[in-house]
């Protein structure tokens, strides 16, 4: 694993192995790269983890922007988890520029801390992540990028790290699904204000962020009977629109169905849905309501809010997660910064979640918790 040097601030000495046994977990002057974990009580095990930048040391807005203020890496070789940009739009249908997302949220990212505030979770502490950088892609040919996505996302579930990524738009999520789906379809849980089930634009074109999911179960990626779709809204094409996805399977929560019953009665749905076996999670950030997240291509009112979202995602515990991501940002519709921000804090929810996930499979515990 080739690391892109130390970050500013971050002296050897900090990178370097744990010298004294008795060095409290947790404190301050706790060595960055190596330390000690305790699990269940059992014997400690020693750990060379990737560690963000000391936010109580380097201050958050210095160095080097990257995911969680995490190290860049070359590859997603040894990693529990590789966060992920796909800086990709081109299947936009109207307002472009989620291209710009994943510097954005690399930024914005800079503001979580190392903590977890309600269930204490330390994702760099329990599994190994780093930023593995952004695809390779194509920004004037469509079939090219598809294909670079897909390769590049290959790398990284073949070095068996679970991706978090950030796009991009939501024909992003497609060719990753190409890539962690390879071997069997899996079910699929998705925030959005948008069914993402349509066939074709603008004649008889297949491939839109209208459209990934229409594909997705054609080429028999997703399960549509494990597929939910959690708080769509909106003006739509036709009153029919999404009667080819209800046909399939798949589970439309609506949002007003969503305000009727709650945050805890949809998630205990979702689980029903999708069970225990392997679930991919994508998070369309205009899913959130547009006076708090602006930033996106096909703003549609009355979303969820910011809380509603968080909430929503910390429920995913004990879900099978087989790869993550958050699309849809784009930075050029955004007002200070707020939609980057949204993104990188719904990133660090489904990062905890996730890094739960790791820790568990790392010691041989059940991935699922239901
Ligand atoms: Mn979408």
């Amino acid at each position: 694993m080739q690391e892109m040097g130390n970050l500013p601030g971050m002296t050897r000495e900090e990178t370097g192995p744990e010298k004294s046994e008795g060095s409290p977990a947790g404190s301050r002057g706790r060595p960055i790269g190596m330390l000690r974990r305790e699990s269940n009580g059992e014997t400690a095990m020693q750990n060379s983890f990737h560690q963000p930048v000391d936010a109580a040391k380097v201050p958050r807005f210095a160095g080097h922007a990257t995911f969680m203020r995490l190290p860049a890496v070359e590859s997603a070789e040894g990693l529990d988890i590789a966060l992920v940009g796909i800086p990709w739009d081109g299947g936009t249908t109207n307002r472009a520029g989620a291209r710009h997302g994943p510097r954005e949220v690399r930024s914005a990212s800079s503001l979580m801390r190392s903590t977890h505030h309600a269930s204490k979770t330390e994702p760099f502490r329990i599994a190994n992540i780093a930023d593995v950088g952004d695809l390779p892609i194509n920004p004037i040919d469509l079939m090219d990028a598809l294909k670079l996505i897909e390769a590049g996302m290959r790398s990284v579930v073949e070095a068996g790290a679970l991706p978090l990524a950030v796009g991009g738009d939501h024909l992003t999520t497609l060719p990753v699904l190409r890539a962690v789906a390879a071997s069997r379809p899996v079910g699929l849980i998705q925030f959005d204000a948008h069914s993402d089930t349509n066939d074709t634009y603008f004649g008889d074109n297949p491939y839109t962020h209208g459209t990934p999911f229409r594909r997705a179960i054609e080429e028999n990626l997703i399960d549509p009977h494990r597929t939910v779709q959690i708080g769509i809204r909106g003006s739509i094409y036709a009153p029919d629109e999404h009667d080819w996805a209800l046909k399939q399977g798949i589970r439309i929560i609506y949002m007003e169905e969503f305000i009727e019953r709650g945050v805890a009665a949809v998630m205990a749905e979702v689980h029903r849905i999708v069970g225990d076996a392997p679930t991919y999670v994508t998070f369309d950030i205009d899913a959130i309501d547009p006076s708090m997240a602006p930033g996106t291509g096909t703003p549609e009112l009355g979303g969820f809010s910011t809380r509603e979202a968080q909430h929503l995602v910390r429920l995913l515990e004990g879900v099978d997660i087989v790869g993550a991501d958050v699309v849809e940002v784009s930075p050029p519709f955004d007002l200070a910064g707020m939609t980057s921000l949204a993104g990188a804090t719904i990133m660090f929810e489904l990062l905890c979640i996730m890094a739960r996930l790791a820790a568990c499979r790392r010691n041989g515990m059940p991935a699922t918790s239901r």
